[in-house]
């Protein structure tokens, strides 16, 4: 039986069967069990392990030192520690759509959790063209949560100041500064720009220095304003869902930082999808339906976040000047002028720089995949450079509808 309390390495489906007998009475001693590696996101190796008597299922994620992706990103294992505390704070903060985290091991780098194989990938469901109708309500409740009850408005400043010190996250930080802010913004050798699009990223986005200075001011505002607790990789496949459930998870990128970056980035992630069904979908009644879908779910979880965040404003805040007139909206301006900041960034982002996005990548015929691509582009680069002007749910996709109409 391999020794798991001397010193880390990466386990095999065998080991994680040996592991979680040795270190959980989860299983019966008749337990007949079987591991597999499931991981299929950039960073980390999953293994869900099973027992074929009784169905029963937990999943082990554990961190290895370099992603992935590609062996140039030397990840510290110690995200795994973040990770699991991250999960265990936000279960708190809204149980029914974080699962819940068993224990953490230290010297595997590794947490064990709720199987959620009973749900979908959200990314896989919107590429399958599902609907969810709990979903608004579910994500809007859980970003109110997490982004007004972790900030400085209701939390004890100390406390929070703690919190800070918790989740200070600083590899992982520099990896979202350079792929999300830096490299995009320049003809970097990292990037990976499919040929047909590669003028248009260059007269578009390289060339525009307007631009350029607008992505600098909300890379300085990422690192220097640490509003609050983020998950810090909120996209649409950090999230599982059935029609009746919602669990976020996948939350290693975590730092404090603007509110509004979760939530730009999973409104991106949203306009992927569209950008998506608009390029795949050939019945045009179905996809006029599940586009107007994917716009209503949009502006459905923008409003009821600053729905939900003002009545927890009003409920909880604790902080004295927050009663000031004219604070609450002057600061939840400022998170939405940040969201669509931050959904431009991640729009360009993901075509431009080295990860990718199914959404893009999986559209087979060329000519509709340049066209979703810059699409993407194009939002993008409108949400940076009228952020200050976007006052609702609606703007957002208005934007959409007026690229879509000069194309
Ligand atoms: C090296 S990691 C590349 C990307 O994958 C993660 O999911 C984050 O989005 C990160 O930017
Ligand atoms: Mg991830």
């Amino acid at each position: 039986m391999p020794d798991f309390e001397k010193e880390y390495f990466t386990l095999t489906p065998e080991d994680a069967i040996s592991y979680i007998k040795q270190k959980s009475d989860y299983f019966n001693k008749d337990a007949e069990l079987e591991a597999a590696e499931i991981g299929d996101g950039n960073m980390n190796y999953v293994f869900k392990v099973r027992d074929k008597i009784s169905g029963r299922s937990f999943i082990i994620k554990q961190a290895g030192p370099v992603a992935r992706i590609s062996d140039e990103f030397k990840v510290p294992t110690y995200r795994n520690r973040i990770e699991s505390d991250l999960l265990t704070l936000l279960h708190r903060l809204s149980p029914g759509i974080v699962p819940a985290v068993y224990f953490h091991d230290p010297v595997m780098n590794c947490f064990v959790m709720d199987d959620l194989s009973d749900h979908q990938i959200l990314r896989a469901a919107l590429l399958d063209h599902k609907k969810l109708p709990r979903f608004a309500d579910d994500i809007s409740t859980y970003l109110a949560n997490s982004l007004l009850l972790t900030s400085d408005v209701v939390l004890d400043h100390k406390e929070k100041k703690e919190l800070v010190k918790q989740f200070t996250n600083p590899i992982l930080d520099e990896i979202t500064e350079d792929l999300v802010f830096t490299e995009p913004f320049y003809d970097c050798p990292r990037n990976d720009v499919l040929e047909p699009v590669h003028d248009f990223v260059k007269k578009e986005i390289w060339a525009d220095e307007k631009l350029k200075l607008e992505t600098a001011k909300l890379k300085f505002d990422f690192m220097t304003h640490s509003q609050s607790l983020l998950h810090g990789d909120l996209h649409t496949g950090s999230i599982f869902v059935k029609p009746d459930s919602t669990k976020v998870f996948d939350s290693e990128f975590t730092l404090f930082g603007p509110a509004g970056f979760d939530i730009g980035l999973l409104i991106a992630n949203f306009i992927f999808a569209y950008a998506n069904a608009d390029a795949t979908m050939e019945d045009k009644t179905a996809q006029k339906e599940y586009t107007k879908w994917l716009t209503d779910t949009t502006v459905q979880i923008i409003d009821l976040f600053f729905e939900k965040a003002g009545s927890l404003w009003d409920e909880k805040a604790t902080e004295k000047v927050a009663c000031y007139s004219g604070f609450r909206e002057q600061y939840f301006k400022r998170i939405l002028s940040d969201t669509a900041g931050y959904a431009g960034c991640e729009l360009c982002r993901r075509v431009i720089g080295i990860a990718h996005v199914k959404d893009l990548t999986s559209i087979e015929d060329k000519t509709k995949r340049v066209h979703a691509e810059e699409l993407s582009l194009l939002a993008g680069k409108k949400l940076i450079l009228s952020r200050e002007f976007i006052s609702t749910g609606k703007d957002f996709v208005n934007i959409l509808s007026e690229i879509e109409k000069k194309r």
